[in-house]
């Protein structure tokens, strides 16, 4: 059983940044200098603590977060390793969504990349605190000065050097600490040691009032004073110091790993995470607290289906205790789950612990049903934590097993791991009967296919998806249909009319539904309306004298809804409208609730017709990173795409950042393109902006492929 560690004692840490930083090489030196492991691990032999998966092992590149721990100077570190390729940011944003401290590691032989920028700016929007690692210092001709100033140019003044290294290369032995003017930094260092330890000094202060009126009146300010606000100046974001270090070699890992004891913000220092959080009910509420005094409340941010040790949900303890054999409820549904055994995690390996608290890191073993972003906790009156957002994933393909037979596999299997991924989306389109996985990139779905195979054996083929495009009104129109059969024994009949109208995209909920549209003024005998947040869709029952009897306007609701789904112009689902159904005939004997909700969809289809349909396409952000001489050739090339530059940056390093929106289904297949005009050297993020209307010609061209399609299915 693994010791108790007291909150104010607890650093839960994010290694972040980009691909190949050395994240995972410097997590496996934090464990062998913390004398978590008796031997270092190493990326490149396959002995990596951290990188423990069969896919990560074949690509060399981290897939998922992996959950470590070890204790240092009295502190406990939950140190989350996540991964780096902008493919697999789900789990890099699952891994700030349980910490306190980001570390973002830089490579000094590349500088700043894409993805340094997005996880430094991700955690700055959690507030959390953070640092940045220079790593590979040992490489050969790295240029620390100019790295630093790189740094500053794309991520602000906040980011000083907290140490510097004796050298820069492979010579390279160790890295002295700039707070100590006493420090005798060797001349070999290539860092202005003055310029860079004042910088230091003056972003410890910046925000502390008393000691920066101090400095600025006796022009110092003692080392002890600096250690003392750092923490602080921290938290506040005013300070994000930068550590030298070869992780790969050892040197510079020991000082972080103090540093991150010392300075790394406590749980029970962070109160941006719970701010607004009351506990309690009928007027009973308090502030919610990171103590263990609390009921019990933690997230779930990870969860893993492995083939060894079973499903594991992970959750960090917010406050209160949890302990094991204890039952807990999960606030979004209500459910009430036991859970058996805790276990601390280290990389593959698990121990079980009998008991966590606020800031503690734990797997839930063998509990089903848990997801990410859920919050569990002992009693109905702790707070829903909010949830960690994930971009939607725009990259889509459908798939088919190879074998037949295989369908129900194949879907379970990717039900399975797109809960432990929350850029995962697996959808199953009712119009074309397309199994279609949804994910960040090409390389996303691949490592998908790899696991789907590994784990249930199954293997699929794959075809470029249909575009997700909507159907919506401009217009508003009227449609009746009669139903009627006569075929022996007992007949069908119902006649329904209803209206059609657009419904404003400003309409989120019931409340604002009935406020803005359905609502007596309008309708004057209006009896009720049913509003669906996910469609946008309004339901209205205005029938005057009982013309539809109240048995059957479910019918006819079920009806409009299924058509809503099954689309009307070219088979994609229905948005921003409302219908109102206002008269109809039954008959007292042939009248039945499949006769209204086929009437219900004929007299839907007419007046969705007649009320000039459109198509909306998804509109989606590019963020894309290319080496400045090709910049010409992305702007050259976007408008053939219908997209719209909306700014470039240059960064340094003679990279250019180009932020654009175009149509979905002109760059579902961006990367080959950029890849070919960048000599694959550009890269791209990608994530749903908003639906717009599609210009008519393109529309056209969509809707008669769709006749053609619908045509050869008959
Ligand atoms: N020269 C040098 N190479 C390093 C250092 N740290 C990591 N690497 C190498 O960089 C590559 C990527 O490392 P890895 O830890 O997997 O990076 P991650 O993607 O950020 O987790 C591996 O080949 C490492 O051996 C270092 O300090 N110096
Ligand atoms: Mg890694």
């Amino acid at each position: 059983m693994a010791v108790k560690h007291l909150v104010e004692n607890v650093r839960d840490i994010a290694l972040v940044g980009h691909r190949a930083a050395g994240k995972t090489s410097l997590a496996d030196a934090l464990l062998f200098e913390a004398h978590a492991v008796d031997r270092m691990g190493s990326v490149d032999d396959g002995t990596s603590v951290a990188d423990s998966d069969e896919e990560e092992h074949r690509h060399h590149f981290s897939i998922d977060t992996h959950v470590l721990h070890a204790d240092h100077d009295g502190k406990h570190l939950n140190i989350l390793d996540a991964p780096g390729s902008p493919d697999f940011i789900g789990a890099a944003l699952e891994a700030l969504a349980a910490v306190e401290t980001a570390v973002v590691v830089v490579s000094a032989v590349n500088g700043v990349e894409a993805n340094t920028r997005k996880m430094f700016q991700e955690a700055g929007a959690l507030g959390l605190s953070r640092a940045i690692v220079v790593n590979k210092l040992d490489a050969e001709n790295v240029d620390l000065p100019s790295l630093v100033e790189g740094i500053q140019a794309a991520l602000g003044k906040c980011c000083v050097l907290f140490n510097a290294p004796d050298r820069t290369g492979p010579g390279m032995r160790e890295v002295y600490c700039l707070l100590d003017p006493r420090q005798h930094v060797p001349p070999t260092c290539p860092v202005d040691v003055a310029k860079a330890r004042s910088q230091l000094v003056e972003a410890v202060i910046e925000s502390d009032e008393p000691l920066l009126e101090k400095y600025l009146t006796e022009g110092k300010v003692t080392v002890a004073e600096l250690e003392a606000d750092i923490s602080r100046a921290m938290a506040a974001g005013t300070l994000v110091p930068i550590f030298c270090l070869s992780a790969k070699k050892d040197k510079g890992v020991r000082e972080l790993l103090d540093a991150l004891s010392r300075y790394g913000l406590s749980p029970s220092f962070s109160r941006k995470r719970l701010e607004g959080l009351t506990v309690g009910a009928n007027g009973s509420t308090h502030q919610l607290e990171p103590t263990e005094q609390e009921e019990f409340v933690g997230q779930v941010f990870k969860v893993v289906n492995d083939k060894f040790v079973g499903h594991l949900s992970f959750v960090r303890v917010i406050a209160g205790k949890l302990q094991h054999n204890h039952n807990v409820v999960n606030l979004r549904n209500g459910q009430t789950l036991r859970v058996g055994h805790l276990l601390e995690a280290q990389g593959k390996a698990t121990a079980q612990v009998s008991e966590a608290g606020p800031g503690d890191i734990v797997a839930i073993a063998k509990v089903e049903g848990l997801e990410i972003g859920d919050t569990i906790a002992f009693t109905n009156h702790a707070p829903k934590l909010p949830l960690p957002h994930f971009p939607t994933p725009m990259f889509g393909v459908a798939v088919e097993p190879k074998t037949r037979g295989d369908e129900q596999k194949v879907s379970a299997g990717l039900h399975k791991l797109a809960a432990e991924d929350p850029t995962v989306k697996v959808t199953h389109d009712a119009q074309t009967h397309e199994l279609v996985i949804t994910g960040v990139s090409q390389l996303h779905l691949d490592v998908i296919r790899e696991r789907l195979k590994a784990r249930f054996g199954v293997e699929v083929n794959t075809k470029e998806p249909k575009i997700p495009y909507r159907e919506t009104i401009v217009g508003q129109a009227e449609g009746d249909h009669k139903h009627k059969k006569q075929t022996g024994g007992r007949g069908q009949f119902a006649e329904v009319h209803l209206r059609i109208y657009p419904l404003s995209r400003d309409i989120k909920t019931q409340a604002d539904c009935e406020a803005q549209f359905a609502n007596k003024s309008r309708f004057e005998k209006l009896r009720s309306c049913h509003y669906d947040p996910a469609t946008n869709f309004a339901f209205l029952d205005h029938i005057v004298g009982g013309t539809i009897p109240n048995n059957f306007i479910p019918a006819v609701e079920k009806g409009c809804k299924e058509m809503l789904e099954r689309g009307v112009l070219a088979g994609y689902r229905v948005q921003d409208c409302a219908v109102e159904v206002h008269f109809g005939k039954y008959h007292d004997v042939d009248s039945s609730e499949a006769a209204f909700k086929t009437a219900a969809l004929h007299a839907f289809k007419k007046a969705f017709l007649a009320a000039r349909p459109a198509l909306l396409e998804p509109i989606v952000k590019l963020e894309i990173t290319v080496p400045s001489k090709y910049t010409g050739a992305i702007l050259g090339d976007l408008p053939t795409k219908r997209a719209h530059v909306e700014n470039q940056d240059s960064l340094p390093g003679d990279v250019t950042v180009i932020h654009a929106r175009a149509p979905l289904g002109e760059v579902a297949r961006y990367a080959a393109q950029l890849g070919g005009l960048t000599q694959g050297t550009g890269s791209f993020a990608m994530e749903l902006s908003h639906y717009e209307m599609v210009p008519a010609a393109v529309q056209q061209q969509i809707v008669s492929k769709a006749k053609v399609r619908d045509a050869e299915e008959e």
